[in-house]
């Protein structure tokens, strides 16, 4: 199994790819965008990610990555392409579905085919299969077929996909036992079998576990600020207890993972998957109560406007697709409120972005949205010289508060409102 193809060259294929052409794998990366190709065979990045460019350059450096529109005969094939939700929340599998119709061509005996889409649980046995049993080779007797998700973090996905362990369901032990011994050549973890349709339950609900979580922060941060607490002191002190993790509230979910995946088990079983389809609903609704809040803090000034700081779904990369931040300009869009963003990641948004003297330049309201760690650095003195109003609102609590209540700053954060702690 030395010959490669991997389709999709997103934020998983492409890392995937170079990851196996650096350990010595002739990998083919397809693409169905002519540029996306042109660009990795250059050695050029399409993402800011960690450590992606050194493996990238040097995959391609070594000859072994290759990136092409068309796939060619392998042996095996493995499957990155987006999964995203429908206008009705379903999943649209059109990507995994002319993906796998065009290996067909391509597929011989004795070859694997690796699902790594986050996928509904059954995609991989009553989708894949019968697509790739049009080659006239029969699963489970020449041709093997498994799902093995992908589990990395934006961010840090380079180390990620080489140290966690994976989670690889095949549609018989075979298949299974081949996609293990061949992610076992390039990842350090640790790799469990079972079958297609339970690891396809796996990745769904590690995703779900998250999304529910953070809706319980996201509720418990609207219940501090109606009571006059601070959530996030209430989630650092009930941490300290041995089985509690509570999550972090946050101006919404974001991502192509979290905000999605969950749809995948409410799809399955609508009747069952209450409380999954409550937390997605609770999640979707932070932006516009940021936007709410925003409006409640703005001084009564003639045509206010407001600094947002980061776009991106969350802080320190430079993917703003599906970002809360977009709800949050469309709750303020609305509501009439003017307002100017400043990113240092994001290059590519469908809004104007200015440059840093210029979002703040007259403002009434510094928002920070995203959490990039460039924002620790930014100095209130400076800033507040140039707004006309100085009200922060902290949607991750991530700036020093004491800090810029010192340079006359009015400040707030969401979970939070006006202590009534020691009222008496
Ligand atoms: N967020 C909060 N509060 C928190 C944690 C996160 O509001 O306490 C928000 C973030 O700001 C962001 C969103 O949730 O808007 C999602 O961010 P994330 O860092 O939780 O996750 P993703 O979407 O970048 O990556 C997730 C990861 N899944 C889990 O941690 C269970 C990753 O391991 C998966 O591989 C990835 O989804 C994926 O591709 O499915």
């Amino acid at each position: 199994m030395k010959r490669l193809c991997v389709l999709g060259l997103g934020y998983i294929g492409l890392p995937t790819a170079a990851i196996f052409a650096t350990n010595g794998f002739e990998v083919l990366g397809v693409d169905i965008n002519p540029r996306l190709v042109d660009t990795v065979n250059r050695g050029r990045l399409p993402i800011e990610e960690p450590g992606l460019k050194t493996v990238v350059s040097a995959a391609v450096n070594s000859g072994n990555l290759r990136a092409a529109t068309q796939p060619a005969e392998a042996d095996v094939f493995l499957i990155a392409v987006p999964t995203p939700l429908t206008h009705d929340k379903k999943a649209d599998l059109s990507y995994v579905i002319s993906a796998a119709e065009s290996i067909v061509p391509s597929l011989r005996r004795g070859n694997l085919v690796i699902l790594e889409s986050t996928s509904p649980p059954g995609t991989t046995t009553d989708l894949l299969v019968p697509i790739l049993e049009r080659s006239g080779l029969k699963a489970g007797s020449g041709l093997l077929v498994a799902h093995s998700p992908e589990r990395v973090l934006p961010g840090r996905i380079i180390k990620e996909l080489i140290q966690n362990d994976r989670v690889i369901g095949g549609i018989d032990r075979e298949s299974a036992e081949a996609a293990k011994a061949l992610y076992q050549k390039v990842c350090e973890g640790q790799i469990f079998t079972t079958d297609a349709t339970t690891a396809e339950m796996v990745k769904v609900m590690e995703n779900t576990y998250r999304d529910v979580n953070i809706a319980l922060a996201n509720e418990l941060a609207k219940i501090c600020e109606s009571i006059g607490i601070s959530a996030w002191e209430v989630i650092r002190l009930a941490n300290r207890h041995p089985r509690v993790n509570l999550h972090w509230p946050g101006p919404g979910v974001g991502g192509h993972c979290l905000a999605v995946d969950p749809w995948f088990v409410v799809e399955k079983t609508p009747d069952l998957a209450q409380i999954i389809a409550l937390s997605r609903r609770t999640n979707d609704g932070m932006p516009d109560h940021v936007a709410a809040r925003i409006a409640g803090l703005l001084p009564a000034v003639p045509n206010p406007k407001v600094a947002v700081l980061g776009v991106s779904y969350k802080g320190n990369i430079d993917d703003a697709r599906e970002s809360p931040a977009l709800a949050i300009l469309a709750g303020l869009r609305r509501r009439e409120i003017a307002y100017a963003i400043y990113d240092p990641h994001v290059r590519d948004f469908e809004h104007d972005l200015s440059g840093l003297t210029e979002a703040f330049s007259g403002a009434d309201c510094v928002v920070l949205v995203a959490d990039h760690e460039e924002f620790r650095f930014l100095h209130p003195q400076q800033i507040g010289q140039r707004m006309r109003t100085r009200i922060l609102l902290d949607t991750r609590h991530f700036l020093d508060h004491q800090l810029w209540r010192e340079h006359g700053f009015e400040v707030h954060a969401l979970g939070e409102s006006p202590r009534k702690a020691y009222p008496r």
